[in-house]
């Protein structure tokens, strides 16, 4: 990872980042090792995170594995066979953390486009993902355990809240994977297309989202993650805030009375 002198753009070396007009796809690119999460992947999965996040442009960002085999098949384990003590464990686990709190902060929607082999590490980044869209040869699984650890990257709590608790403890504790159909059938994606539709499907959905009101789809969001974190109760007094933050912007009163007006809405975003 370094950086451009004259535009400050970062260059990056284990993922690449691409824009178009109203989204980014950002692809890890580690093939060879079918596309493994290294330190230095995390890192700069982290920094195009807040590259992306405070470009206006981006409404949306894609993220997918490079080639036609793996979305990203989890932590490298060679960083990990080198790992000593609990407290290096800890200190692993909690930097990665910080890349999906980034993510559930964005005020843009993220897509998980999975291409491939999701497993530990991978699974648990794609879980993190606000919508997740998997080709048919997906295969997801959280394999952590035949290593001797466990999920450290958010799998024992966003799956179970994802799939359930006995779903998930079945798939943590025998380490199986999951087809695409049956990860479908389990609500752990929205969508199943075969590998050649799959960008075009994700950029569909970023393309739909980018028509909405900026700051609606960032209070939309803060408010489901908000809600998924507290009580019912509690999930419902942040709605109201939000509801009441999306009132009082100038896009609102652009959205209703474009609606009333027959006419289409032009968003400022503020
Ligand atoms: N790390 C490092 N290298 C890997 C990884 C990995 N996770 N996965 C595959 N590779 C390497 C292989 O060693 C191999 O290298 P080489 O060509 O030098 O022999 C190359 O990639 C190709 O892999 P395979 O030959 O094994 O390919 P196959 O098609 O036979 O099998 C599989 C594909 C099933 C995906 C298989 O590679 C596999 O089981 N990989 C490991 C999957 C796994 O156990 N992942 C969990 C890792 S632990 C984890 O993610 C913890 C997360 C919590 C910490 C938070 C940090 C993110």
């Amino acid at each position: 990872m370094s950086t451009t002198g004259s535009s400050e753009r970062v260059t990056y070396t284990n993922i690449l980042v691409e824009r178009q007009d109203v989204f980014a796809t950002v692809t890890i690119d580690r093939p060879k090792v079918l596309n493994a999460l290294s330190h230095a992947t995390r890192a700069e999965l982290s920094q195009a995170m807040s590259e992306l996040g405070s470009e206006q442009g981006v409404r949306a960002i894609i993220v997918t594995g490079s080639g036609q085999k793996a979305f990203s098949s989890g932590a490298d384990i060679a960083e990990l066979e080198a790992l000593e003590t609990a407290q290096e464990g800890f200190e692993h686990s909690r930097r990665s953390h910080e890349l999906l709190f980034k993510l559930h902060a964005l005020s843009k929607p993220v897509i998980m486009a999975v291409n491939g082999y999701a497993l530990g590490g991978g699974c648990e980044l794609a879980l993190a993902g606000d919508i997740i869209l998997a080709s048919e040869n997906a295969q997801f699984g959280l394999p952590e355990l035949n290593l001797g650890i466990i999920p450290g990257f958010g799998g024992t709590q966003r799956l179970p809240r994802l799939i359930g608790r006995t779903r998930a403890l079945e798939i943590i504790l025998t380490g199986r994977r999951l087809r695409a159909p049956e990860a479908l059938e389990m609500g752990l994606v929205n969508r199943v297309v075969p590998l050649d539709e799959l960008l075009a499907t994700a950029e569909g959905i970023a393309r739909t989202i980018a028509e909405k009101a900026p700051l609606a789809v960032a209070l939309a969001k803060q408010a489901l993650y908000d809600g998924l974190e507290s009580s019912p109760r509690s999930g419902c007094e942040a709605e109201m805030a939000y509801f009441g933050l999306a009132v009082g912007t100038a896009d609102r009163r652009e959205g209703t009375s474009a609606f009333l007006a027959k006419r289409a809405p032009e968003w400022q975003g503020k």
